[in-house]
């Protein structure tokens, strides 16, 4: 159903497409069930405290024997701690997000562990390149959590200009259509995050996930630009708040203490009133829970049948 490109031989997987990796919300279960679905799973480091981030690396192996990953989230204060894990696990592959990975390449490429980071411009594409990165992953501003300030698709295609190594699309894309445009722009793998939230694997709190399902195509916002990290997520009690402190001009500190510990509230306590929500814009589009391995099926097949009815096109 899909033959192989360099993303599916780096990775050694059948599918390109990857899990995104959400803050309390990708662990080994979700990961284990993308990757036995023939996408990469991956686990979110996140702020996870390092004992139970080990113990996490430990069950994915129990629930899979195929490839998987790990995200180290560079803003973290615990991220060199899952540096440390990662080579001490020998984690197949290690993707980064929010900050530039010299020091994680650097650490994990000579121990044969591919690191993928995603990037949000040109600029910092070109420098993990020259770093050593061993592909990339282009996030759009479609994407939910911390964004940068560029579209999907203006992004993909630029930064598939300059690079010789594999890119990865991000943002924005939730099925086989979004697949084949990312394709169409010059990317050779897929990432999605909103869609895989709503996998029945996923331990994210029902509340969470029926957000995500009610949503429309206008229902995110992005808050934080004051504190310099934009944050995608669905508008709710507590993006209005935020939003008016913002507006307000709220001291930096008042505010990273209104947003503190948002986010576990939202996706392990269901309270998506007052906790932050992340999804990306896609979520409009994602209307219903199913298993992650079937997600990767459709995704795939649409793709497919698409890319047959397009060719027809230019005949
Ligand atoms: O990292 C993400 N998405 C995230 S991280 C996260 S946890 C969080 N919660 C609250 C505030 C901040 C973070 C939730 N979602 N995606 C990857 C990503 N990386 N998006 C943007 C970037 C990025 C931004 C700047 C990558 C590199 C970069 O470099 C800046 C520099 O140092 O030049």
């Amino acid at each position: 159903m899909f033959s192989s490109n360099r993303i599916t031989k780096l990775l050694n997987i059948k599918y390109p497409i990857i899990q995104g990796a959400m803050a309390w919300v990708a662990d080994a279960d979700l990961a284990a069930a993308v990757s036995n679905g023939g996408g990469l799973g991956i686990i979110a480091a996140g702020n996870m405290p390092p004992e139970m981030l080990e113990q996490e690396l430990i069950k994915v192996r129990s629930l899979t024997d195929k490839p998987f990953g790990l995200n180290i989230m560079l803003l973290s204060p615990t991220w060199q701690d899952a540096l440390e894990l990662a080579a001490a696990h020998d984690v197949p592959v290690v993707t980064t997000g929010a900050g530039m990975p010299g020091k994680v390449i650097d650490r994990l490429s000579p121990l044969g562990i591919k690191v993928i980071p995603v990037i949000a411009s040109v600029a910092h594409a070109e420098r993990v390149k020259k770093q050593g990165a061993a592909a990339v992953i282009a996030e759009g501003m479609e994407a939910g959590g911390h964004i940068g300030e560029i579209t999907t698709m203006a992004l993909t295609a630029q930064v598939s200009n300059v690079l010789d190594i594999p890119v990865v699309s991000a943002g924005g894309i939730a099925d086989g259509r979004g697949m084949l445009a990312a394709f169409a722009l010059g990317a050779e793998g897929i990432q999605m995050g909103t869609r895989f939230v709503c996998a029945s694997e996923c331990n994210a709190h029902e509340n969470f996930k029926h957000k995500i399902i009610a949503a429309n195509d206008r229902s995110t916002i992005v808050t934080g630009r004051a504190l310099g990290h934009p944050v995608r997520s669905i508008k709710n009690k507590f993006t209005q708040i935020f939003q008016g402190m913002e507006e307000e001009r709220a001291a930096i500190e008042e505010l990273d203490k209104f947003g503190s510990g948002r986010l576990r509230a939202a996706v392990v306590d269901g309270d998506v009133e007052n906790g932050s929500v992340m999804s990306g814009q896609i979520a409009g589009l994602v209307d219903r829970i199913q298993p992650a391995s079937e997600i990767i099926e459709e995704v795939v097949g649409e793709a497919r049948d698409l890319a047959g009815n397009i060719g027809s096109y230019f005949a």
